[in-house]
This record gives structure tokens, C-alpha cells and sequence, in this order.
């Protein structure tokens, strides 16, 4: 019996297409068909967006979550031959070999397919896919692409069950979530995660210590290679497509945490931080690394190399501790791709904004390029609760930089397990901080959907505003607060200002006035300026006028 024949669990997901929009496919031969999240107009156009929500929004699918979702990529794994004795986008990579999942990640981004290859094969970015997770569709982490976001989920010992974890990654996918990592501690780990496995249809990534401590009891000073290496293929062996390994929390570095603020913040980090101490020996996972790379490269799991030793303050920021790891993971990532392992690198933490600059600048030094993938960074302490927020301002400036890939904050960051409408507040806010990012690096075409958005909401089409936004729903819901009606929808006006005061309804009457008169704008002005003037002289020279309804 596998997990999913558990009838006892019983999840029910979120289905059907996200309100104003409709999932289209671009086929690019080849059995390739790409999704997109197709938003038709009210002005006969329509826009096409990034789609992360897999077949949960394909109306014409009907999802049953104890079969798991198509296995899309089935027969593009059965049909190919390893490379040196290696099946990783790495080595097709490296050996001039286009594989599917590229020219699927070329489509999804309007890029080249060879110039992916390219970027894979230097290590500047990563296709995380592991050959036995043939649901997820194909996607690319790289400073060349559009900035990623990661959603966490997972539950502890003490909240959450398996039908809300599975739910949660259904509802991160649907809003923007580019990977998910399932970060569950408490019980039933190996099914939860079978079951998140089998329905996402993004990338997963793990971090294979936590479930590791969980089989010696809790106990680190328990913890051993051979328990490690287990876990590590046992999750890999379901399909696990990244893994965090905190593998440069180095003995001789802990000592350097001892006067910052808050210490070791991370979990990995603090873990294998409590193992060298009471061993005394440098990491297992250090000194197994060549045999940890051997065993991701069979899958073509990717390393996200852990940054055990991240501030958790802004005191700590920048600090010894912090740079002497990163410089290890360097280290390591050269060992990891000479056995044509993907690779990225996981980054801070809380970082105050004036040095965010160094950790890219340092990251890309030290680790060859490798895709860096960041916390935040959270850019003060002081906000908890609104910590996706803080999160998000650092996460913009370092995606901006080029930071290929941000770890999402939810509102709950620092107090409690996020909840599903946390993920949804945490999802939306990096979608903001990685469009931004985009907009600023200028990558080819993302300026297209501010563009299509803001002639919506110029030329008062509201529902088409509504419909390109992130978040439909709530932006509706906000509007339609105070106007619900449904003349509201063709208004030339909102609640905000009023009829009266709209600055674009203004604007609008400004280049009416031109053009019935053919002339340019500044002259219009001009003109329209002195005819109010004298309206205004007329009306007795009153600034308050008694307000009239308008129709
Ligand atoms: C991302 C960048 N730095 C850390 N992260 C994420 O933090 C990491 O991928 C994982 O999802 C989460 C928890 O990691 P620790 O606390 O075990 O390091
Ligand atoms: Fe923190």
C-alpha cells in the first residue's frame, strides 16, 4: 500500500482557474506544452502570465488527489541516455544536449533554448528535477531568468495535518509559489511528504537532517552519516528535486557564532552545530560530501547548499561567522559540479540594506555564480508580524542585485506555524518583490503586464484591472467595499477620490479638450486653464463647490 491509498486522509484542494483568467498551452513541439495563465480583455486583447498552478486550474482536468497528478515527464525521462556515466541537466548540459525540460523553461521564460543550455552548463543556473518526480513541470533558477520564489511549508510536532499540508502546497502553487519546500518535523513526515510529492506540480525541496533527527529521537549527538545517507535516499528515491545541506557549518566555526547576538538561527545549522560539539569532529556531512554528491546525481537531485551559520539579527549581519561558511560552500561547489551536480546556494537571513550589496557580491565570487538563493533578507528586527513585509524590502534589493531565487516570509515568521492564508499574505508579497526585481534587471517582456494593467486602469476597465492583478480576489473584494454595484465597474472613478477628484478621469478631460480642438496637450492646458479661470471667476471665486451627484 503506498500512502495515497490511505483513505483516511482525505484531502480537498483548491480547483478551477483563478477568477478573470483561463490556463492556455503553448506547444513547442515535441510533445512539449507549456502553460500559461491567459487573462482575456474587455478591449478584445488578452495577456499571458508565468503560470506556476500546474493542472489545478485546468478546468478541462479533473484532479484526483489519491491518483497524483499526470506524470507529464514520464516519457522524456524513460527516452534519454546518461552523459559520462551521469543524467543530470548538468551533463546534458555540459555535453551540448538540449534536453526537454530546457526548451520547456525557454518557452515559459521567451528565451533561446541554447542560451539556457548555456547557463546550465556553467552553473549559473539550475533545472531542479529529480527522475522520479515526472509531475513537476520543468522550471530554471538563474540570474539570467525571472527571479523565483519559494514557499515553505510543512508541519511540526505540535500543528497541522497532512490534508492541510497538501491543500497548502496546492494553494502556494496557485498563487505564485515556483517551488515549495516541505519542512515537516512532526510525525507522519515520509507520508506527508509522498502525498505533497505526488500532487505539486513545482519542484520540491526538502531538508533531509530534520527527518533524520526525528529517527534518532531528537537527539543530534545521535545523529550519524549512515542515518543521514539513508534519509537522504529514501526522500530522493520519492522524488525529492533540491535538498538543503548544511554542509559548511564547519567545527572550527561555531566558536564564531559565541558572541553574536542571537547565535545560530538556523535549524540544520544549529543541528549539525550540536554534533561537532559533542564529537568533537569535523561535519559528516563535510567529510561525506563526495558520497552525497554521488547519490544526488543519480536522481539529479540539486544541492541548495545551507546557510547554517545566517545572521538572525541585524547585529549579526556580514559578520566572521557568517562569510567563513559561505566561503566553504564555495568550496563545495566546485566539488558538487566537477560530478556534474546542480548546485545553488542559500543565503541570509537578517541583513540591514546597506549590506546587502556584499553577500551577492561575495556569493558570486566565491561560489563560481551558482545560483544564490536568499531568506528575506529581513531589512530591520523590529516588525514581527509584519515580517513579510520587512523580508520582502531586503528580498527586492537582493533579487534586484541578482539573486535568483527568494525564500518567502509569511506574517508568522518568528511566532508561529503559517497558516493558508499566511501563505497566500507571504506568496503575493514575494511575487511583488520578485516582479520588481524583474522589472529593474529589465529582463525582455516583463513590463508588459504593468503596462497592460495600468492602460486598464487608465482607461477605467475595471474588471480587467482586477483580473491582471496578483491577487483578483482581493482586489475586487477592496473595490467593490464601497461601490458593488455594477455601474461601479465602468465608472470613470473610484471610492478613494470621488468622482470629482479621479486625477486620470482629469487627465482624460484634459486630452478630450485637445483633441476636440487639435491641440497638443501643453496648449490645451494652457487654454483649458484660462477657460476654468474664467469659470471660476464666474462662480463667485469659491474653492468648495456643493457636491452634485453624478450620474
Ligand atoms: C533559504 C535561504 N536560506 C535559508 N533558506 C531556507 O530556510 C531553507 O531553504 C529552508 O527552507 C529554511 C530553513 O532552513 P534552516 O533553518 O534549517 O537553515
Ligand atoms: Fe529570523
Amino acid at each position: 500500500m503506498t500512502a495515497l491509498d490511505d483513505r483516511s486522509v482525505r484531502p480537498s484542494v483548491t480547483t478551477g482557474p483563478i477568477s478573470g483568467s483561463r490556463k492556455v498551452y503553448r506547444e513547442v513541439g515535441d510533445g512539449v506544452r507549456v502553460p500559461f495563465r491567459r487573462v482575456d480583455l474587455t478591449n478584445g486583447e488578452h495577456v499571458d502570465l508565468y503560470d506556476t498552478s500546474g493542472p489545478y486550474t485546468d478546468s478541462a482536468v479533473t484532479i484526483d488527489v489519491h491518483s497524483g497528478l499526470p506524470r507529464s515527464r514520464a516519457d522524456w525521462i524513460a527516452a534519454r541516455e546518461p552523459v559520462n556515466g551521469a543524467s543530470t541537466q548538468l551533463a546534458w548540459a555540459r555535453a551540448g544536449v538540449v534536453t526537454p525540460e530546457m526548451r520547456f523553461v525557454a518557452a515559459r521564460e521567451g528565451v533561446d533554448p541554447e542560451f539556457v543550455r548555456a547557463e546550465v552548463a556553467v552553473g549559473r543556473a539550475v533545472i531542479p528535477l529529480n527522475r522520479n518526480h515526472p509531475e513537476a513541470e520543468p522550471m530554471i533558477i538563474g540570474k539570467k531568468f525571472l527571479v523565483k520564489i519559494n514557499a515553505n511549508i510543512g508541519n511540526s510536532a505540535v500543528s497541522s495535518s497532512i490534508e492541510e499540508e497538501v491543500e497548502k502546497m496546492v494553494w502556494a502553487s496557485r498563487w505564485g509559489a515556483d517551488t515549495i519546500m516541505d519542512l515537516s518535523t512532526g510525525k507522519r513526515i515520509h507520508e506527508t511528504r509522498e502525498w505533497i510529492m505526488r500532487n505539486s506540480p513545482v519542484p520540491i525541496g526538502t531538508v533531509p537532517i530534520y527527518q533524520a533527527l526525528e529517527k534518532v529521537d531528537g537527539d543530534p549527538a545521535k545523529l550519524s552519516w549512515e542515518v543521514y545517507r539513508d534519509t537522504v535516499v529514501e526522500q530522493a528515491e520519492q522524488g525529492v528535486d533540491y535538498m538543503t545541506v548544511h554542509a559548511g557549518v564547519l567545527l572550527r566555526y561555531v566558536p564564531l557564532t559565541a558572541k553574536r547576538v542571537t547565535g545560530i538561527v538556523s535549524r540544520g545549522g544549529s543541528i549539525m552545530a550540536a554534533w561537532c560539539l559533542a564529537h568533537h569532529k569535523e561535519s559528516f556531512l563535510y567529510t561525506h560530501f563526495e558520497e552525497l554528491c554521488d547519490i544526488l546525481r543519480t536522481y539529479d537531485v540539486t544541492f541548495s547548499l545551507g546557510d547554517g551559520l545566517r545572521p538572525g539579527s541585524i547585529a549579526d549581519a556580514n559578520d566572521e561567522a557568517q562569510f567563513a561558511e559561505l566561503r566553504t560552500l564555495g568550496e563545495l561547489t566546485h566539488v558538487a559540479r566537477a560530478r556534474d551536480v546542480q548546485v545553488m546556494i542559500e543565503g541570509p537571513g537578517h541583513v540591514p540594506m546597506h549590506k546587502i550589496a556584499e553577500n551577492v557580491r561575495l556569493e558570486e565570487e566565491w561560489c563560481g555564480e551558482a545560483p544564490f538563493y536568499t531568506l528575506g533578507p529581513l531589512a530591520t528586527d523590529v516588525a514581527p508580524a509584519y515580517d513579510h513585509i520587512t523580508s520582502a524590502i531586503g528580498a527586492a534589493q537582493i533579487g534586484w542585485l541578482g539573486t535568483a531565487m527568494l525564500c518567502y516570509v509569511t506574517p508568522k515568521e518568528h511566532l508561529g506555524l503559517p497558516n493558508r492564508d499566511d501563505v497566500k499574505t507571504g506568496v503575493i508579497t514575494y511575487k511583488i518583490a520578485a516582479h520588481s526585481a524583474d522589472l529593474a534587471k529589465g529582463h525582455p517582456g516583463v513590463q508588459d503586464w504593468d503596462d497592460a494593467l495600468s492602460k486598464a486602469r487608465f482607461e477605467f476597465r475595471w474588471e480587467d484591472q482586477f483580473n491582471l492583478s496578483l491577487d483578483p480576489d482581493t482586489a475586487r473584494s477592496y473595490h467593490d467595499e464601497t461601490l458593488p454595484a455594477a455601474p461601479a465597474k465602468t465608472a470613470h472613478f473610484c471610492s478613494m477620490c470621488g468622482p470629482k477628484f479621479c486625477s486620470m478621469k482629469i487627465t482624460q478631460d484634459v486630452r478630450r479638450y485637445a483633441e476636440e480642438r487639435g491641440l497638443s496637450t501643453v496648449e490645451a492646458i494652457e487654454a483649458g486653464m484660462s477657460e476654468k479661470s474664467g469659470e471660476f471667476a464666474d462662480q463667485g471665486n469659491k474653492v468648495y463647490l456643493p457636491v452634485v451627484d453624478s450620474p
